[in-house]
């Protein structure tokens, strides 16, 4: 999954897989060092003297809800205005520069930020911000742009972006841009021998490649791909999710596991590790429970509890009373690899609890409770058995308020709106800048040094969360709203 490329592609470096970077702090860094003329707040940021002195994340006093919703939506057009004044059109604000972001490709733009706000403005009552939003949209939105673009990225920031935006504002041009791009993107699916798409596709010529595909790539389109076809009456983009998860269950361990990453021309298993709910495999689970209700598909379903049993059973790595998931060889179960869990498998907490396990679900996310109490804000990778950060970047992650968000609808109780806030304060007091939030490189030691990006999904996601718990908005079906990994309403927008 590629967060951020471009800061590498700029730098000349090879563009790795975010999720194969994980445990590097590099992509933040070299960010840092990209800013310039920073204002003096930034300046100080990013030359590692202390921006603040960064304390353990403390329980704070639970505000009333409106109180709560009012910050939350101050902080979202916070961040909102600093990327319409520095970068509007462009895919990414680097708010501590004013400068910005191509997130697909180099010199190439998709107005990631805005395609990936449309649905949240909606849900804030930001009419006239999503009015501007819709218009670019609607005027500039170009698919046929000579690019490879990653086809994950695209399917869940720009399909599930526009298919959200469809479903708040009626638009008919964003539902025709939706189709626009997944039939751009579907030569990925339809050209591999086996169904299981190449990771890159140009939008362009159709060329598709990248035949090295991790899990979650495999199986992260079912969403998009199956409400579009339902929207269009064509079939062919939900038979085309559906084609990838039967090459990828046909190649299931005897134990039920699956490998990491498959290769995409022969089918066979370039890693044999689970690694399940940690990248770069987490959302392929999600999308088998989440597509399976937002499509009433029970095979969906149904995979979804056959993969997670054997997860659940040969993974869970119990320490000191708190749950963990470690490494398995998906023929064996023996395990394998180190003590290290991402920040990214928060989201599981949510999930096992949607999925009927709320018991493991809440454990889970006392688990990275835990963590949050021990730092200024949730490092990227930490030791689970010591807690310690393995990574200490912060990359504005959303994973823990989804979780919370989702164990809150499940359950309702309200321990996890205290959680959500107390996250939500440690980014106010680390990551604000006046250019609006921005990711750090490290968050550990004696200073906060931060990067210099807002990532497209924190107008998708975070606040989304914080919103919908504490505003109890007459826009969100909160029975029936179904939300896809990139926090995308595919469901329950009224
Ligand atoms: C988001 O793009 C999505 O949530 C994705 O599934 C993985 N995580 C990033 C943000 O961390």
């Amino acid at each position: 999954m590629l967060d951020h490329p471009s800061p590498f592609a700029q730098s000349g470096l090879p563009r790795p897989s975010r999720r194969r970077m994980l445990g590097s702090a590099a992509g933040a860094a070299l960010l840092t060092a990209a800013g310039t003329a920073a204002a003096p707040a930034a300046r100080a940021a990013t030359t590692g003297e202390p921006r603040s002195t960064p304390s353990r994340s403390a329980s704070r006093t639970l505000p009333a809800d409106a109180h709560a919703a009012a910050a939350v939506r101050a902080e979202y057009l916070h961040s909102w205005h600093g990327y319409t004044a520095a970068a509007w059109g462009h895919d990414e604000v680097k708010p501590l520069s004013g400068g910005h972001n191509d997130f697909f490709a180099i010199g190439r733009t998709f107005g990631l930020s805005i395609v990936e706000a449309l649905d949240t403005l909606y849900l804030m009552g930001c009419d006239q911000e999503l009015a501007r939003a819709r218009a670019w949209v609607e005027a500039h939105l170009d698919p046929t742009q000579n690019a490879d673009i990653h086809v994950f990225e695209a399917i869940i920031r720009l399909v599930g972006g526009l298919l959200a935006g469809y479903n708040t504002t009626h638009s008919q041009v964003l539902l025709a841009r939706a189709r626009e791009f997944a039939d751009r993107l579907l030569p990925a699916f339809t050209s591999s021998p086996t169904g299981i798409p190449y990771t890159h596709v140009n939008l362009r010529t159709g060329r598709a490649h990248g035949r090295e595909v991790p899990l979650a790539e495999a199986g992260t389109s079912v969403m998009e791909f199956g409400l579009l076809s339902r929207l269009l009456g064509d079939a062919r983009y939900y038979d085309a999710s559906m084609r990838a998860y039967r090459a990828v269950l046909a190649r299931r361990s005897s134990l039920d596991l699956l490998g990491t990453v498959i290769d995409a021309e022969s089918g066979r298993w370039l890693d044999h590790t689970s690694r399940a709910p940690d990248p770069p495999v987490d959302s392929f689970y999600e999308y088998l429970w989440a597509g399976g209700r937002l499509l009433g598909d029970s095979r969906l379903t149904g995979w979804y509890r056959l993969l997670t049993k054997p997860v659940l059973a040969h993974q869970s790595d119990v320490r000191g009373g708190r749950l963990w998931f470690h490494g398995v060889d998906a023929a064996s179960g023996a395990r394998t690899g180190p003590t290290y869990q991402s920040e990214l498998a928060c989201f599981y907490a949510g999930l096992l609890a949607k999925g009927g396990d709320v018991s493991r679900g809440a454990a889970y996310f006392r688990s990275w409770s835990a963590v949050l109490a021990r730092h200024p804000v949730l490092p990227e990778t930490v030791d689970y058995t010591t807690l310690a950060a393995v990574d200490s970047g912060s990359e504005l992650r959303p994973e823990y308020a989804n979780a919370a968000f989702d164990l809150w609808r499940v359950t309702g109780e309200s321990g996890y709106k205290q959680a959500a806030w107390n996250w939500f304060e440690s980014l106010r007091s680390h990551h604000r800048v006046a250019g609006g939030y921005t990711i750090a490189a490290s968050v550990d030691g004696s200073a906060v040094r931060l990067g210099d990006l807002t990532p497209g999904y924190w107008f998708a996601e975070n606040l989304k969360y914080l919103w919908l718990m504490f505003s109890r908005t007459p826009r969100f079906d909160y029975r029936n709203g179904i939300l896809s990994t990139e926090g995308k309403v595919l469901a329950g927008a009224r």
